[in-house]
């Protein structure tokens, strides 16, 4: 948009006033936060209408994007440099005495996902808005997102994340457009005009009122809507007639019941806890989200046969699953359609990504719950099961008699989702190539065979905005000196930077833009928690969920293994390390709670010890999350990405770090194998097992954990490092994570891969002894990064899948 230096500070004094009744002298930073906010999002506004009159009036096929999770960070920066006003606003707020640095701290994480589901969901709608695609976001407003850690004694401690306290300014409350969901009661079945009907009856009704943010695409002119749905009791508020007889726990205890649906943010990543509150929050957003766009394509006059041509919904793994008997609720017992014209348009509709292979992961809900909580919703996908088996019974009854059972949607008394959402669905995709093809041929085998086609494989990506342009200004300034500002919109031109492959200057540059980069870093550090670090040091880091699948405990003992062998050899010859972690763990998992401990004790005696810490430094980084990462990603130089290979669906911040120009240590899991195919083998680490190896190792049962403890002394003894008292703990302090490695036959490989991680991680060290070499490797990392951006994700999805109509701009169109 045009603005000028002098347009904004008028605007922006006269809003300041408004909003907080004060003059800019008396105002606090987060009155500064909160004018700014809001008139960023007016500057917004005419695209924001504009964008969705013109999709209602050319009458386009739109994109919903149904997502438990959607873990967006911080919005105001990313919004400016949208809308192209950044510099501008940048300039004016310093002409008023103020620093948008100090102005954006003041705004929240909006922190309503785990991980990288969530964080994938969030790159989609930028990228969704920025190619150009009608594609918006359908979730919940948690109140409260996924929890603030604090390390207090090492330990993770837990405090609610009040995202919501000081308001939000980017979000619209919708009250007319609230719609109400039904849980509970009972089904009454009529014959009526030749047909079955189908009547819910003593059912507890909850409201889910709509509040809207917009997404700006990049300098486009098309704002596409992120909506999530808040759960409100049914007016009035309270029975007044209870709340006078002095009946208050009842009156309010109702109301409570009602919006615990969305109160919170369940804390577990890749793990399903299989809580009664969470199938609410399943059928609540999913329900809400479809009634609401059912009635917009109503209001369009349309015939409602033709709803999937005009409308693509997809499903952010199993957690939307309901969203496939729901859409056929309301195609037969509302719109009065047959099954058979029902399940056409429902599957039609319908795509599925499926995110994770690991079991515990996978959704499964007991018939009985299902069946009390959702009456309804049960008839419809017994039916759907019903359905399916009679066909998968009569292609396999003699070939293989088992397997209509094992794939059924309903067995061993449960529903299995993923069976839902593949037989519900037209498309099934994974979220890397090994991933898709591990589906395909292993998990989900028989579903491959029977359904030819519907399995594909979608590679995730990041936008390259949020992780590179924005959180790396230093990097982009000097990418765009290079190369021009395409790669902005064109992220896949970073390419071009390879004719720098070895041009001094150039990378001489880059190394000094890593290492200015590292002193922010260490300022940041300093200043949020104290703790001081060295830029000249390697940053060594692994950033990410903390779970065993990932190994943060690999990482750890070999720590522990150099910290031995220096304290043996002080004088072994090692680049200065410093190993950063940022993780948080589920609540209740304890394993994953421990390795907090364990990484904080070494990094106690580590960081203490004068013999070492000239060369190892340990630095467990306190509440990990979207704003942490922009601040340490520029920052990295080694890129830790070390899941046992299979496990690892794809990852993403393996993406935003090689963006960033770090290079990485990987195993041959996800995504990696897609980095290692860009970059060429000369610039990535790699060791460890393949997935073949570790399918072969589960399968027959051969390997032998405890043969490699007793036979490896360094690793047996950084091993015992946890229990003979050299960290200040208890002896069963880390008794979960010994006893994982080594009573239970170390389920993740970690001893097993230990030699070959310990070796090429000596490899990484002598490489970036050599400046030179390691500067170009750091090159070729970030110009092979475009095909990561989620640009390119999302331009896959839409060709494949959605078929939604691109557009380069809507202005003309009104
Ligand atoms: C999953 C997987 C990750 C994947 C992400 C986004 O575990 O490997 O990158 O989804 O597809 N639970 C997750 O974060």
């Amino acid at each position: 948009m045009e603005l000028n230096v002098n347009q904004f500070k008028k605007d922006y004094l006269r809003r300041l006033k408004a909003k907080s009744g004060r003059p800019l002298e008396e105002s606090t930073v987060w009155d500064q936060y909160h004018a700014l906010g809001s008139l960023i999002k007016e500057y917004m506004t005419d695209d924001w209408v504009g964008t969705s009159i013109a999709y209602n009036k050319l009458d386009t096929r739109q994109v919903f994007y149904f997502s438990m999770e959607f873990l967006t960070g911080k919005l105001l920066c990313d919004y400016m440099h949208a809308m192209g006003v950044f510099e501008v606003v940048e300039q004016g707020l310093t002409d008023l005495g103020l620093s948008l640095e100090t102005i954006s701290e003041a705004e929240r994480d909006q922190g309503l996902g785990n991980g990288g589901l969530g964080r994938l969901a969030a790159c989609f709608m930028d990228s969704m808005a920025s190619v150009g695609i009608p594609g918006h976001g359908i979730g919940i407003r948690f109140n409260f997102g996924l929890f603030e850690q604090k390390i207090i004694n090492g330990y993770q401690v837990e405090f609610p994340d009040r995202w919501l306290e000081n308001r939000n300014v980017w979000e619209v409350k919708m009250p007319d457009k609230a719609v109400e969901v039904h849980f509970g009661g009972s089904v009454r079945q009529d014959y009526i005009g030749g047909r079955n009907v189908f009547f819910l009856e003593n059912t507890e009704v909850v409201m889910a009122v709509p509040y809207d943010t917009p997404i700006p695409g990049y300098q486009n002119g098309i704002v596409n809507t992120l909506r999530l749905y808040s759960a409100e009791a049914k007016t009035p508020d309270f029975d007044l007639a209870g709340f006078s007889r002095g009946d208050y726990n009842r009156v309010f205890s109702e109301k409570y019941a009602v919006e615990a649906i969305s109160q919170v943010l369940y804390p577990d990543d890749a793990y399903e806890n299989g809580r009664l509150l969470r199938l609410k929050q399943e059928y609540f957003f999913v329900s809400a989200g479809l009634q609401g766009i059912m009635r917009s394509f109503k209001r369009s006059g349309l015939p409602i046969r033709d709803f999937h041509k005009y409308n693509a919904i997809h499903i952010n793994d199993t957690h939307p699953a309901l969203a496939i008997p729901e859409l056929m609720r309301l195609l037969m017992d509302i719109e009065e359609l047959n099954w058979e014209e029902a399940w056409k348009i429902t599957t039609q509709t319908i795509s599925y990504t499926n995110h994770t292979l690991l079991h515990e992961a996978m959704e499964k809900w007991p018939v009985d719950v299902m069946k009390s909580l959702l009456p309804r919703i049960f008839m419809i996908i017994e039916e759907i099961d019903r359905r399916f088996n009679q066909i998968t019974e009569r292609l396999y009854h003699q070939v293989d008699p088992r397997r209509s059972q094992q794939m059924a949607i309903i067995g061993d008394g449960q529903v299995r989702m993923a069976h839902l959402c593949i037989v519900g669905s037209h498309s099934v995709n994974g979220v890397a190539k090994l991933h898709s093809e591990l589906l395909a041929t292993k998990e989900l085998k028989p579903f491959n065979e029977f359904y030819a086609g519907k399995f594909n494989n979608k590679t995730n990506g990041i936008t390259h905005r949020r992780w590179l342009l924005h959180s790396n200004p230093r990097l982009s300034a000097h990418i765009t000196e290079a190369i021009g500002d395409e790669w902005i919109k064109e992220p896949e031109s970073l390419g071009r930077l390879m004719k720098y492959h070895s041009d001094p200057a150039y990378l001489e540059k880059l190394m000094a833009i890593k290492r200015a980069n590292k002193v922010d870093f260490s300022n940041y550090l300093h200043k949020t928690s104290g703790v001081s670090i060295d830029p000249d040091s390697i940053y060594d880091i692994q950033i990410k969920r903390l779970h065993e699948y990932k190994r943060q405990t690999l990482n750890i003992l070999h720590i522990m293994s150099m910290y031995l062998r220096l304290k043996e050899d002080p004088d072994l010859d090692l680049i200065p390390r410093t190993f950063l972690f940022g993780a948080k763990a589920a609540p209740g998992y304890q394993t994953a709670k421990q390795t907090i401990k364990l990484i904080n004790a070494v990094g106690d005696l580590i960081n203490a010890d004068k013999d070492v810490n000239e060369k190892l430094k340990v630095v467990f980084v306190e509440n990990y999350g979207v704003t942490v990462a922009e601040h340490i990603i520029p920052s990295a130089d080694i890129s830790e990405q070390i899941s046992t290979a299979s496990k690892e669906a794809s990852g993403t911040g393996n993406m935003k770090l090689m963006m960033n120009g770090a290079v990485t240590v990987a195993t041959l899991d996800g995504a990696n194998i897609e980095i290692l195919e860009a970059v060429g083998k000369d610039n990535i680490f790699l060791f460890g097992l393949t997935a073949e190896e570790v399918y072969r190792y589960t399968e027959n049962h051969s390997y032998k954990a405890f043969e490699i403890y007793q036979n490896n002394p360094l690793l047996r003894r950084a091993i015992d490092m946890m229990t003979d008292g050299t960290l200040n703990v208890s002896p069963e302090e880390f008794y979960l994570i010994r006893s994982a490695l080594l009573d239970h036959n170390d389920a993740f490989f970690v001893l097993k891969d230990f030699e070959s991680y310990a070796n090429i991680q000596k490899k990484a060290c002598e490489a970036y002894r050599d400046k030179k070499r390691w500067s170009a490797m750091s090159l070729v990392n970030i110009a092979k990064s475009g095909i990561f951006s989620s640009d390119r994700t999302i331009r896959d999805y839409n060709r494949d899948i959605w078929k939604a109509p691109v557009f380069e701009t809507l202005k003309g169109s009104l």
